[in-house]
């Protein structure tokens, strides 16, 4: 598996239902990958067709092969409650660069699907020399040339020889 940037652009859900007869669906998502996770917005009042229009970045490392989606439905006056969880394989982002924008069921606890997200993805493969990083702030998403100037954006190995350990002495 590939290391690299994976950006999630969250689009919509529909057909979201919670069990909840009393108030409107709050839907908003936690998205994880490999051991990160961010929260979406919630789309208030939006009910079962939420529209969140959302972009996540994502360092990928080695070995992780799908992105997870847990649905929500914010509750004011008890816990929130979950509307289901979305897979999305990272397969075909991998290989492709990019997926169109499509849906993926959302499955509830009990296994049935009710409902589902669009989304698309986009893989930018880690470069060798690359030693940046994205953070979840989402601001500077067109390229390393807006970071870290003038802010010594330096591999951990050092250049020259100066660098590690002193080992013996
Ligand atoms: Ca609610």
């Amino acid at each position: 598996m590939p290391s690299g940037t994976l950006e999630v652009l969250l689009a919509s859900g529909n057909g979201l239902k919670s069990g909840d007869f009393f108030s409107k669906t709050d839907a908003y998502a936690v998205l994880s990958c490999g051991s990160q996770s961010q929260k979406s917005n919630v789309a208030r009042n939006q009910g079962s067709s939420p529209s969140w229009n959302q972009r996540f970045l994502f360092s990928v490392e080695e070995g992780v092969e799908e992105l997870t989606l847990k649905i929500m439905d914010e509750d004011f006056m008890t816990a929130d409650d979950e509307l289901g969880c979305v897979t999305v394989p990272l397969e075909t982002v991998f290989q492709l660069g990019k997926t169109p924008t499509s849906g993926y069921n959302v499955v509830k606890k009990n296994g049935k699907n009710r409902g589902e997200v669009k989304l698309s993805l986009t893989f930018t493969l880690k470069q060798r020399t690359d030693s940046f990083h994205y953070n979840a702030a989402g601001n500077s998403v067109h390229g390393p040339s807006m970071l870290g100037q003038g802010s010594g954006v330096q591999g951990p190995y050092g250049s020259g020889g100066g660098g590690g350990w002193n080992q013996g002495a």
